[in-house]
């Protein structure tokens, strides 16, 4: 008997599994608190996580088989060079097995720009993006750089090969401001395939108070939960949740985290097993 504990109960090699866990530790331009622990802390968290979800009546973390394939060894301070070990590291994951569903934890949030740059290679169709944010993210230059977690979603927004839905966003300048007028605010069904990209400061800071950036109003839980549910109608084919900056097991914001993974997985099972309430 082997009495070791991994980060899931059961654990499969990536070829037979149906999610894959990715950390991102990349915090690069946070200015104070640094999102880079992140993947450290959740998955600390995800070993006490409770993982049978009375709501839907099932345990996603029983039911899907899961790998975890580590961290992206990520390079300091060089975006260049870590969005090439991200987009590789996706290519790599799905040459292995192409109904992988990745779940990557953060880190900032330019690691999604990665992410989502060879996705669009993989599935060679239009993605919906449904990014979950207080912060549009829409910056086209930050102290002469294009590439920071304010600014990732300028480049997927004059993407053709995206569409962009935003919600939660309540903190920006006049400029964003602008810009967000070509960004849809409501989730509704598509043929896209769906990626879900959700900054954990969406939520208010009461509830996820260790984030590089917290601003005051955010979502409930319900409410988060509930567009949640609607996005999960659609083909999710991966999702990430990032800016986790707790630095301490004394954190609830990775204990969060683990709890919004729970939720899409299990909404994501009922979706593909025909399940739905
Ligand atoms: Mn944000």
């Amino acid at each position: 008997m082997l009495y070791t504990q991994r980060t899931f109960p059961m654990e499969y090699p990536l070829q037979e599994a149906d999610v894959a866990l990715v950390g991102i530790p990349y915090d690069s331009s946070q200015t104070q608190r640094q999102a880079k622990y992140g993947p450290f802390f959740i998955r600390q968290a995800l070993r006490d996580l409770e993982g049978f979800d009375p709501g839907t009546g099932i345990d996603p973390f029983g039911v899907l088989k899961f790998c975890d394939i580590g961290d992206v060894d990520i390079v300091e301070g060089n975006w260049e060079l870590t969005s090439e070990r991200i987009m590789d590291t996706v290519s790599h994951m799905f040459s292995v097995n192409s109904n992988i569903l990745p779940v990557f934890l953060g880190g900032e949030h330019l690691v999604t720009l990665g992410i989502l740059m060879r996705l669009k290679d993989i599935f060679r169709e239009k993605i919906t993006v449904i990014h979950f944010d207080a912060h549009p993210d829409l910056r086209t230059e930050w102290k002469g750089s294009k590439y920071f977690h304010g600014s990732w979603a300028s480049h997927i927004l004059k993407d053709k090969g995206f569409e962009l839905v935003q919600i939660g966003t309540r903190s920006f300048d006049k400029e964003q401001h602008e810009l967000q007028k070509a960004v849809r605010k409501e989730i509704t069904d598509t043929e896209n395939p769906v990626y879900i990209t959700i900054d954990l400061d969406v939520l208010d800071p009461s509830i996820a108070r260790d984030v590089a950036t917290p601003e005051p109003h955010g979502l409930t839980m319900a409410e988060l939960y509930s567009h949640l549910e609607k996005a999960c109608r659609n083909r999710v084919v991966g999702f990430d949740i990032v800016e986790c900056a707790a630095r301490s097991v004394d954190s609830n914001t990775h204990i969060i985290a683990t709890h919004i993974m729970k939720k899409i997985l299990g909404e994501i099972w009922m979706q593909r097993n025909g399940t739905r309430r």
